[in-house]
């Protein structure tokens, strides 16, 4: 499909989705939105795409935030619908059965920063800024933030920057565990692909059950998640890759991966 707020580019197995409203910083409005959540079901459809990175367009941000031409003409049932429609958009980018690297080349502010949140991990550049300033607006993360920011940095922290709406530049989310790596501007999209294409090397069965484990360790006791572990290394047992991923170092050859089942 064509979109008229985003771009969806496809080179082999790497799927990368550019937030494409640079005018605006690449805002999230409610058409945006819209766009994103038709992409991922694209995506997902997709089965040869192993690996999403999303970045923005232009030199200056990745998303500035939710739309705040917008939210402004919105009253309390819009205001409800837009965070609820962003909130099931972010669900779906989180559950994405595929690794997805938020590529933050710039403002990831408010619902940038919700969006980076919902990816596996962040890789920044080095003039990446983030932060959660709804306050300094009169309101509230409403994609998610408040519930992905506290899981991943602890509550106090996330209790400080929400109320405040201090943005923090790159390294210091570094420091605080939000991003996984700063990159040199230039080299940003390089260093991504670079990790990107090594996932790819991968075993679809294997990134996708161990990408489930982890979000399950999220909402459950260690019990719980363990059980939840065992039952997914099962299901990648029961996949053509753990065979041949085996029998390739067995016989100290690189393994070829097909992502199938084979019972
Ligand atoms: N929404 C709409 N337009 C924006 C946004 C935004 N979030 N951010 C920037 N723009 C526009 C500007 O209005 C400007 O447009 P124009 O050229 O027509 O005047 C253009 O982008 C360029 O921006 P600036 O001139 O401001 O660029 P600067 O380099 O001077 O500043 C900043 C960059 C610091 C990023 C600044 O633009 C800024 O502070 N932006 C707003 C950041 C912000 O507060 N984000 C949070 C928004 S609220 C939110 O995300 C809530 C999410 C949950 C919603 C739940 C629903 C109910």
């Amino acid at each position: 499909m064509e979109f008229n707020n985003l771009i969806l580019e496809i080179n082999g197995s790497i799927a990368t989705l550019v937030f494409n409203r640079p005018k605006a910083l690449n805002a999230l409005n409610n058409a945006l939105l819209d766009e994103l959540d038709t992409a991922l079901d694209e995506i997902e459809a997709n089965k040869d795409i192993r690996v999403l990175i999303l970045t923005g367009a232009g030199e200056k941000a990745f998303i500035a935030g939710a739309d705040i031409s917008e939210l402004a003409q919105m009253n309390t049932l819009q205001a409800k619908q837009f965070s609820f429609k962003g909130q099931n958009v972010l669900a779906k980018l989180e559950m994405l059965p595929i690794p997805v690297v938020a590529a933050v080349n710039g403002f990831a502010l408010g619902g940038g920063t919700e969006v980076a949140l919902a990816c596996d991990f962040i890789y920044a550049s080095e003039k990446g800024v983030f932060g959660l300033p709804e306050s300094t607006l009169g309101i509230i993360p409403g994609f998610g933030g408040t519930q992905r920011l506290a899981k991943l940095v602890g509550a106090n922290l996330a209790r400080e920057l929400i109320y405040t709406g201090r943005t923090f530049p790159a390294a210091k989310a570094l420091e605080y565990g939000l991003v996984n790596k700063i990159c040199a501007h230039k080299s940003l999209m390089d260093d991504v692909l670079k990790c990107a294409q090594t996932m790819t090397k991968r075993g679809r069965v294997s990134l996708r059950a161990a990408k489930e484990s982890i979000k399950c360790s999220e909402n459950a006791d260690l019990d719980t998640g363990c059980r939840f572990e065992r039952d997914a290394f099962a299901i990648c047992m029961a996949s053509s890759d753990a065979k041949e991923g085996t029998k390739a170092f067995l016989e100290k050859r690189k393994p070829v991966f097909k992502g199938t089942y084979e019972n």
